[in-house]
């Protein structure tokens, strides 16, 4: 080793688990190292960090984002950075929640985090018909240049106990980390708890051994079993050179925005916007598309044939936009008032 290497050393990780008290990364570090808490507090999941060693003294940075997820209840709290894809996983035991699922996909959507519905527990009882048809209303509406087959791909259906489901799932993390330009690809699981994103992880990744939990039945809530999030390494890919890393995240019950505006609407609501350029506008431009006379995204609704599939989901959608509307409005009004 040269003069400056034995002065300066630079090393570069990747978070792979984060809790309160302490991170693991890849590669491990070589001596022992005490982050301070100052730091450990900012540092978030899938973080790349850079640590410098120099002769009496350690200096750790956490390298820039390409994304970061979080949910923001009163005060922010960050779950994941620099993601690659998210898998949103639903089911309805315990019971979907519409709003809460819409946020996460809010957030990913402002995030460009491009995501996919991960659909679980398709062998219950539960998972019925009006289940699937409301799970729908989070898929924006593809107005064309996809076919059906590349929208249905936008929800993928899977079961703990069904091996050809479980297949298509990993042929599904496949395909985005073959389609990826990055070497080294990140998919983070999120939904509420008690949804099986454990079992499922456990399933792809038989030495990830997270705990899972119960959902009682009572409650149809799932107990919180996993509390820290955490990162495998998915060796799956024929090719080498690529590199998954699949991450479990605690169940987050209530997504929360607090900051939620208009704005984030419109970006994951983007085919308001096509349906305007491409067949019928709306006669005024801060259109809510609710009781407005000549509102263009509801001429398109009546347009469609009542029986058919897109009518369905561009209601359902034109439905959750309307909620999402309601429920940011609601708190413009709260906040005015105190
Ligand atoms: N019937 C059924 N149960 C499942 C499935 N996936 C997970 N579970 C059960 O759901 C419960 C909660 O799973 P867990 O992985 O802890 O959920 P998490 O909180 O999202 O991590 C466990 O009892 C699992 O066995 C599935 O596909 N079908
Ligand atoms: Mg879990
Ligand atoms: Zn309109």
């Amino acid at each position: 080793m040269n003069n400056i290497g034995k002065r300066l050393s630079i090393t570069k990780h990747r978070v792979l688990s984060k809790s309160q008290r302490s991170i693991i990364l890849e590669p491990p570090l070589t001596s022992s190292y005490f982050v301070p808490v100052s730091i450990l507090s900012s540092i978030v999941l899938n973080d790349s960090i850079e640590i410098a060693f120099k002769p009496g003294k350690q200096q750790i940075k956490i390298l820039p984002r390409k994304n970061l997820l979080s949910r923001s209840e009163k005060i922010e709290k960050n779950i994941v950075a620099n993601l690659d894809h998210l898998f949103l996983v639903v089911t309805n035991f315990p019971s979907f929640n519409l709003m809460n699922s819409a946020k996460m996909a809010i957030r990913a959507r402002n995030e460009n985090i491009p995501f996919t519905i991960i659909m679980n527990k398709v062998d219950h009882s539960n998972v019925n018909e009006s289940f699937k048809k409301k799970v729908k209303a989070l898929v924006p509406f593809e107005i064309s240049g996809e076919t059906n087959d590349r929208k249905k791909l936008k929800i993928i259906q899977v079961s703990l106990h069904d091996d050809i489901l479980i297949n298509k799932l990993s042929l599904k993390i496949q395909e985005i980390a073959l389609t990826s330009e990055n070497s080294e690809v990140s998919i983070c699981f999120i939904g509420q708890s008690g949804v099986g994103k454990s079992s499922l992880i456990n399933k792809l990744i038989p030495s990830a051994t997270q705990k899972t939990g119960i959902v009682s039945t009572r409650h149809k809530r799932g107990r919180h079993t996993t509390r820290e999030s955490k990162s495998f390494e998915y060796k799956i890919c024929g090719d080498d050179k690529k590199k998954i890393f699949v991450m479990d995240t605690p169940g987050i019950d209530s997504f929360g925005l607090d900051d939620l505006k208009n704005g984030d609407l419109i970006k994951y609501f983007s085919e308001w916007e096509e349906i305007n350029q491409r067949y019928f506008f709306c006669k005024f431009k801060n259109c809510r598309h609710d009781d407005e006379p000549d509102c263009g995204i509801r001429r398109f609704l009546v347009s469609l044939r009542k029986d058919s599939e897109d009518f369905q989901h561009m209601s359902s959608r034109l439905m959750l936009w309307k909620k999402l509307m309601y429920a940011i409005n609601k708190k413009n009004v709260e906040n005015n008032q105190s």
